[in-house]
């Protein structure tokens, strides 16, 4: 009923042409762009808004649609509905596409037409998702792209600097997504930022960032190690200040969220198989975050404590956090035979072998590019009265905060324990000894 109710009112979207009229299209939103502003040239002093979107009604037809007019009405619109929405469109005016000038900052469609929506004119109508044909929402999960026409994350990082700023299509699945950031730029524009982290059978992390509201909705929709993304039309760049490749959504952008093709499918089994046995993955990627809550840390420990603690923990994965009041009994920064400074690969944090300068952690079976950066590794003993903690490695941005800091006990294999010393300060004597004082072992 609902498909000859379609058919019969419905123009579709391949039978689209320039300035037909009086027509009523219906689509799946496949992707969207924020509310604009600019200053109005016909009106000085005020300003036309503006947001465009792209609809599809059928697997290879879609098009994109833009609206103008003021403040009010372009919030109202944008705000009535996301990606993934249905919507039917009254009376929109049918314009000619020019392929150069649409197809810069807008999604590239087979369509040679444009929908341009107006107040006056123009109506926008959301239909519930049970009013809508199955056929037409399973088209979400379509790429607008060829399944396979893809680069994957080890491809993107083999490539290297060749792919800087080209746009391409990826497929990857969601490792994590970063919590918005709200800031305000130089010139009192407000911006917002959002970092998801990917990955794929040959790339353990890959950084991708949001620089608009639509995708920043989308991405916190995405379940980590559950959610595969078909990106098209992503930028790809060199990130000279972390020293590796990275993508960028764009307003050319569309993404499709878990979508339903054979290759997806397989990386989907891939991180399925892969869910429980990516713990170190994420400790890598701990290298990177700067997430812990010190506050949240109360435990206190003496050395002695914490080697029975590597003991009993031995094989477990969980790091435990705990305070140890110590002194620092060797810092060896003139040993001319350990270097205090090391390359780390700048796709997982661990550091790259010296010979080779290849990270053999996140790239096992090729001497692909693989890009470096700096970092200092200090080897240091920790003592107290019940012991000491030797060839514990003072590193990055911790050695950097001039013992501020972050001590890594290395020889893992050898003592089965890590530890992470996320704060390192001064103790108060008098605390020092309160504190050690309940201790059974004093
Ligand atoms: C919309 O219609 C109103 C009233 O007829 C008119 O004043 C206004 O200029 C029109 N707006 C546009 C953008 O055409
Ligand atoms: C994005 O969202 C933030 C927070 O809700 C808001 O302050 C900002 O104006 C939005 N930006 C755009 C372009 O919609
Ligand atoms: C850190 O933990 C403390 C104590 O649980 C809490 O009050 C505080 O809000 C936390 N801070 C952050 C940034 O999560
Ligand atoms: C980490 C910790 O337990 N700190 C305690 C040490 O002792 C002082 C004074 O008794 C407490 O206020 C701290 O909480």
């Amino acid at each position: 009923m609902a498909n000859s109710f379609a058919a019969r009112i419905f123009t579709t979207l391949s039978d689209l042409q320039p300035n037909m009229a009086n027509l009523k299209v219906i689509g799946i939103v496949i992707g969207k762009t924020d509310v604009k502003g600019f200053p109005d040239r016909k009106n000085i002093g005020s300003e036309r808004y503006t947001f465009s979107f792209t609809i599809r009604d059928s697997p290879a037809h879609f098009v994109n649609a833009a609206s103008w007019g003021n403040e009010d009405y372009i919030k109202s619109l944008s705000d009535s509905f996301r990606v993934g929405d249905c919507v039917i469109i009254e009376n929109p005016l049918i314009q000619r596409k020019e392929i150069e000038r649409e197809e810069k900052f807008s999604p590239a469609t087979p369509s040679n037409c444009k929908l341009l929506l107006s107040e006056n004119h123009s109506t926008v109508k959301v239909c519930s998702s049970y009013e809508v044909d199955t056929k037409l929402l399973s088209l979400i999960h379509l790429p607008v792209k060829e399944s396979h026409d893809y680069y994957s994350l080890g491809d993107i990082v083999a490539n290297g600097h060749s792919l800087n700023g080209r746009i391409i299509n990826v497929l990857a699945a969601v490792k994590s997504v970063g919590e918005p950031k709200y800031f305000t730029t130089s010139d009192r524009r407000k911006g917002q930022r959002c970092e998801v982290r990917l990955y794929d059978e040959t790339e353990s992390s890959f950084a991708m960032t949001c620089w608009d509201n639509e995708s920043i909705l989308l991405a916190q929709s995405w379940m980590p190690r559950e959610t595969v993304i078909f990106a098209s039309d992503v930028r790809i760049n060199f990130d000279k200040f972390r020293n590796c490749m990275t993508a960028t959504i764009i307003s050319k952008t569309i993404i499709t969220t878990n979508p339903d093709t054979p290759e997806a499918n397989i990386l989907l089994n891939f991180i399925r198989e892969n869910k429980e046995t990516n713990v170190l993955d994420d400790e890598i990627d701990s290298y990177f975050k700067e997430s812990i809550n010190l506050s949240t840390i109360v435990d206190v420990y003496t050395v002695e404590q914490l080697k029975g603690k590597a003991l009993k923990n031995e094989g477990k994965a969980d790091p435990s956090y705990g305070i140890l009041y110590a002194y620092i009994s060797t810092l060896n920064i003139d040993d001319e035979t350990t270097k205090v400074v090391r390359n780390r690969c700048s796709s997982c944090g661990y550091v790259v072998n010296e010979a080779s300068n290849m990270c053999t952690t996140c790239n096992k079976n090729s001497l692909d590019f693989k890009s470096v950066f700096l970092s200092f590794h200090v080897l240091i003993d920790l003592t107290d009265h019940t012991g000491t903690l030797h060839s514990c490695s003072l590193t990055g941005s911790v050695a950097e905060e001039t013992l501020g800091c972050m001590f890594v006990l290395s020889h893992r294999a050898r003592s089965g324990l890590k530890i992470s010393v996320l704060s390192c300060k001064l103790a108060d004597p008098t605390e020092a000894s309160r504190n050690l004082s309940g201790q059974k072992h004093v």
